[in-house]
């Protein structure tokens, strides 16, 4: 943990904007959330100060690891911004490698969008570099390493740089007595031959794009993980979310993964999914879980009408009893925390959609087959976007201003949580079934399964298109989609 000086916690904390409506913030941003914009804060100060050194994170008494973080913490600070109001963001770099930070689901240009391929520059390691980006949409979103990692699991996204970015437009009503802020994440990665992840739970309907010949030859190595958290602590380890009867939670969850997607439920309650990606669905629904995909973001309003003390965490035994959890506690309530597990449901996007949209229909299509080429015993996949790894020449060229629908098939044995940079994408069809209006910038496309989402054209520049299992992105798994 860094020690600061006053002078340098106002800078590293950033500008607090519009905090009304902000109850509780537990465990993330500890930094971020008192300090106020102030006379003496010098001119050439930035709006927010990023520092990626070395952190320590305690997930609970027995098991306190080391990793890159931002600001002395991992999870970095929640930076809250306002949409549209242009904020200067000074990146400092206390590591040994060249870093660049990722602003997820932000529509800003690629100079600081934080990603090589599309030509934003590096933050040199022990070097200092300043952005200019004007925040919006508004909602969750999120900022992370976008480095590469390749066979180096202390890099990338398998570090603690990771944090929230949420975005105020002013419209919250506050309809709520506390807001959350979880991130769900793996520590410690390693290599291994048999990955047991959740990806099941993203099957439903057929098996559209199922090869009539699979290639058999022994799969690589994947990265795995036993160790997990909810933003700093492991389950048990931190404060409990302390609630009365008749409270409302809104809790923004994000997958801060970088090598699974996750479901979580809280026991005894059901949870209200109002938006995804940070975009307000139009149909919101209560369900028992959420599936979260890698990158992903859900936001839930819980009604807290259900006396007792809970955990909330993973649905999966095994991962819960790894960390992945915490305790949620009534007010006067002293019996053990108890766990239900619930039903289980395939996870469907179209729920939360609108029978129609409202945005004109796409005027051309853009397919993107997905493959595997099992990498064999001891070594790593390669993966394929239409038939070829990373880079492409210029397959994917766009016109501004033409409405598009990217239709992803996926012709591998996993789910794949793709992401396009700066845009947001309209889900059209999940596996055969027909939706509108649920705006992301994320999707989980199921095993063999199929996904077709909309989007305009209308952020010129390039806009890397990936998977964002950091191992899949990294060998293979991405593309850069070019304005003509
Ligand atoms: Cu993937």
């Amino acid at each position: 943990m860094t020690i600061v000086n006053r002078r340098e916690f106002l800078e590293l904390s950033g500008l607090a904007l519009g905090q009304a409506g902000m109850a509780r913030l537990p465990l993330v941003g500890r930094t971020s959330l008192t300090a106020r914009p102030t006379a003496q804060v010098a001119e050439s100060a930035a709006d927010y100060t990023l520092r990626i050194a070395p952190v320590t994170v305690e997930l609970d008494r027995s098991h306190i690891l080391s990793t890159m973080g931002y600001n002395g913490t991992a999870p970095g600070p929640v930076l809250r911004m306002r949409e549209g109001k242009r904020v200067t963001v000074e990146v400092i770099n206390d590591s040994d490698t060249p870093e660049l930070v990722h602003w997820h689901g932000m529509l800003i240009p690629p100079e600081v969008d934080g990603t090589e391929e599309e030509g934003s520059p590096l933050v040199p390691a022990h070097g200092r570099r300043r952005f200019e980006l004007t925040p919006g949409p508004a909602g969750s979103r999120w900022y992370h390493s976008h480095a590469m990692a390749m066979d180096d699991l202390h890099k990338g996204g398998y570090t603690g740089q990771f944090g929230f970015v949420y975005v105020e437009d002013g419209k919250n009503p506050g309809q709520y007595d506390q807001e959350l802020f979880l991130a769900l994440r793996d520590w410690e990665p390693f290599f291994t031959a048999t990955m047991d992840d959740e990806d099941d739970d993203t099957h439903h309907g057929p098996l559209l794009e199922k090869p009539a010949t699979l290639n058999t030859e022994p799969a690589g190595l994947e990265v795995g993980s036993m160790t997990y958290s909810i933003n700093d602590k492991a389950l048990g380890a931190g404060e409990p979310i302390r609630v009365r009867e008749g409270q409302r939670l809104l809790i923004h969850f994000l997958n801060a993964s970088a090598i699974e997607n996750r479901r979580v439920a809280l026991a005894g309650h059901k949870m209200k999914v109002i938006a995804l990606d940070g975009n307000t669905v139009p149909m919101p629904q209560e369900v028992d879980s959420v599936f979260i995909g890698a990158g992903e973001r859900v936001d839930v309003v819980v009604e807290m009408n259900n006396p007792g003390i809970w955990i909330l965490g993973s649905t999966e035994k095994m991962i819960r009893e790894s960390g992945l959890g915490l305790v949620v506690e009534y007010a006067g309530q002293h019996r053990q925390a108890q766990c239900i597990d619930p039903p289980k449901m395939p996870w469907d996007y179209t729920i939360f959609g609108a029978s129609r949209s409202d945005s004109a229909p796409p005027e051309q299509t853009i397919e993107l087959v997905f493959e595997k080429i099992p990498g064999g015993a001891g070594k790593f996949n390669l993966w394929l976007v239409n038939g070829k790894p990373y880079p492409h020449e210029r397959e994917f060229v766009l016109q501004r201003g033409v409405r598009y629908r990217l239709v992803m098939r996926n012709r591998t044995d996993d789910a794949h949580p793709m992401h396009l940079h700066r845009h947001l994408w309209e889900l059209a069809e999940i596996n055969g079934k027909k939706t509108a209006g649920v705006m992301k910038d994320t999707v989980v496309v199921p095993y063999y399964g199929r996904v077709a989402v909309d989007l305009t054209a209308d952020q010129p520049g390039l806009a890397l298109f990936h998977c964002h299992i950091q191992q899949h992105m990294d060998y293979g798994f991405k593309a850069l989609f070019r304005y003509a």
